[in-house]
C-alpha cells in the first residue's frame, strides 16, 4: 500500500473516530453523567469522562492502526515515527462546568511531521479536519486563514494554564492589547487553534501547550494559508511549547507581541 493511500485512510478513520468519541462526549455531558470533579494539579481539572472518551479513540485506532504508536494526554504512552497524539477532550474545564465549548482533538504524525488533524466539538457538530498536502475542512468546506492583517482591526485568543506564570500572561495580554488588538480565552486550545484555520480568529497564542492539545490544529492552520511557529522545536511533542498561530498578514506583529516565534522576525 502506497505512503499516500495509508494517510488518507488514516485521515478517514481519524474523522469517523472523533465523531464517535463525540458521540460519547455528548451523551456524558447532557446526563452530567462521568463529571466527578477532581484535579491533576492546579486549575487543571480531569473527569472520568476524560478517561472514558481516551479509552474509546486508543482502542479504535489500535483496531485500525496496530501498527502506529498511540499517545494520550490520559494514560500517556509513546511518540514514534507514527504516533497519534489524543486530547480526549480538550476544554476540560469547560466540559465540567457545564460549558459546551470543547472537543476531541485527534493527530496523527509522521516521522515527527504533523499530518493530519482531527478536531471534533459534539455540542455545535463542528468537524475541523485536515491532511498534510491536501487541504484543511470545517464540515466539509474548505478553510481558509483570515485575511486581516492590522492588529487595530483583530480579535486573537490567548491561550492560559497555570503551567506559565500570571506575570507572564499578564505581560503578553498587555503587549497584545498595547498593539490594538481584541481578546478572548476560549479555554480549548485546540478549538482556538482550529479557530485560526478557519478564520474566526486572527490569531491564537499560548506561552506554553501541550502536543495534544494543539498538533492537529497546527495541521490545519497550516493548510488553510495560516502561520505556526515551530512548535515542535526542541522536546515540543513530549513536553511542549509555546505555540502561535496566526492569520498570514499579521505573522510578524504577534511575534512581536507575543515574543513567540521571535527568532523568524529579523
Ligand atoms: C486545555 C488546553 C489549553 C489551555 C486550557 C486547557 P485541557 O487543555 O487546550 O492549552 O489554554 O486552559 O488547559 O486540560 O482542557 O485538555
Amino acid at each position: 500500500m502506497t505512503d499516500a493511500i495509508a494517510v488518507a485512510q488514516r485521515q478517514l478513520a481519524a474523522v469517523a473516530i472523533a465523531r464517535q468519541a463525540g458521540e460519547l462526549m455528548r451523551r456524558l455531558f447532557v446526563d452530567r453523567a462521568g463529571i466527578e470533579l477532581s484535579f491533576k494539579g492546579p486549575q487543571d481539572y480531569l473527569t472520568q469522562a476524560d478517561a472514558a472518551v481516551e479509552r474509546l479513540v486508543r482502542e479504535r485506532l489500535a483496531e485500525a492502526f496496530p501498527e502506529d504508536q498511540f499517545y494520550g494526554e490520559e494514560t500517556g504512552g509513546s511518540f514514534g515515527d507514527s504516533v497519534w497524539v489524543v486530547d480526549p477532550i480538550d476544554g476540560t474545564a469547560n466540559f465540567a462546568r457545564g460549558i459546551p465549548h470543547f472537543c476531541v482533538s485527534i493527530a496523527y504524525a509522521r516521522n515527527r511531521v504533523p499530518t493530519i488533524g482531527a478536531i471534533y466539538n459534539p455540542m455545535t457538530d463542528e468537524m475541523f479536519e485536515a491532511r498534510r498536502g491536501h487541504g484543511a475542512h470545517f464540515n466539509g468546506k474548505r478553510m481558509k486563514a483570515s485575511t486581516v492583517s492590522d492588529l487595530k482591526l483583530s480579535q486573537v485568543e490567548l491561550g492560559w494554564s497555570s503551567r506559565r506564570s500570571a506575570a507572564d500572561y499578564g505581560r503578553m495580554l498587555r503587549q497584545v492589547l498595547d498593539a490594538g488588538a481584541s481578546f478572548r480565552r476560549g479555554g480549548s486550545g485546540a478549538l482556538g487553534v482550529a479557530y485560526v484555520a478557519d478564520g474566526r480568529s486572527d490569531g491564537y497564542a499560548e506561552l506554553h501547550i501541550n502536543s495534544w492539545d494543539c498538533l492537529a490544529g497546527i495541521v490545519m492552520v497550516t493548510e488553510a494559508g495560516g502561520w505556526v511557529n515551530d512548535f515542535l522545536a526542541g522536546d515540543g511533542m513530549s513536553k511542549g511549547n509555546p505555540v502561535l498561530a496566526t492569520a498570514p498578514g499579521l505573522r510578524d506583529a504577534m511575534i512581536r507581541a507575543t515574543g513567540i516565534g521571535a527568532d523568524v522576525v529579523a
